[in-house]
């Protein structure tokens, strides 16, 4: 890595956001050359997708999964099933290295063991965005998620237990991971629509595979 003099923190630095909540600026640039690695094998196996949501819209984020369960979501509504339904195949296993990612990271912010069974892939091409929303499909909210951000910068929406609440903006970059866990995990958030550019390893987009602990 090329260490650099402007950035906002030194690499390594931990940031706590909210109770519960924490950005860990470069942890997965250690894992980064694996993580590529594997991303590249799930895809080929499992590619991404637009999925339609409930309301009959196309979401800009195209979507993948790997590990037991995946989240999918159609216009019956959202679920974390076993199965790819385009494929009907069960998503590609879990790399090694992003477990061991998933696990030290939860192991730093204070959540010991966590194993999650899933791992959502989101893509984001220049312009692409997440609408404020809750993750309230898994069944356990004590288990933290693990989010890693790759490729083009984008900015985190982080707001409050009510869609209104005021919103903090918390921008991440390629090689970021923030764990999510303890009264923290129900807050709103989202993703504003990402700025064109290119990354390096990249290219014109930006990949987050959230980590989830299911059931
Ligand atoms: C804050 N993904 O897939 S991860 C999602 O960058 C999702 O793709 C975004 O939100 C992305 O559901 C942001 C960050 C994230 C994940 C879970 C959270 C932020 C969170 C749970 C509680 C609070
Ligand atoms: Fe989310």
């Amino acid at each position: 890595m090329t260490p650099d003099l402007f950035a906002d923190t030194p690499p390594g630095w931990h940031e706590p956001l909210g109770e519960g909540a924490m950005v860990l600026r470069g942890f997965a640039l250690p894992f980064e050359a694996a993580l590529l690695a594997a991303l590249d094998t799930v895809i080929a196996a499992a590619p991404f997708r637009h999925l339609i949501t409930p309301g009959g819209f196309k979401m800009s984020v195209a979507m993948s999964n790997c590990g037991t369960l995946g989240w999918v979501g159609d216009r019956r509504g959202y679920r974390y099933d076993p199965r790819d339904p385009d494929s009907g195949l069960p998503w590609p296993a879990m790399p090694a290295a992003f477990a061991r990612l998933a696990l030290a990271a939860a192991q730093v912010a204070g959540f010991d063991g966590f194993t999650p069974e899933a791992c959502l892939i989101n893509r984001y091409d220049i312009g692409a965005r997440l609408s404020l929303h809750q993750d309230k499909d898994e069944l356990d909210y004590a288990h933290p998620i693990v989010s890693v951000s790759l490729g083009l910068p984008a900015v985190f929406l982080f707001g409050g237990f009510e869609r209104s609440d005021p919103q903090q903006r918390v921008p991440v970059v390629h090689g970021d991971v923030v764990v999510w866990g303890g009264p923290s995990r129900l807050r709103y958030h989202g993703v504003l629509p990402v700025k064109p550019g290119s990354h390096p390893l990249l290219g014109e987009r930006r990949i987050n595979l959230t980590f989830r602990k299911v059931r």
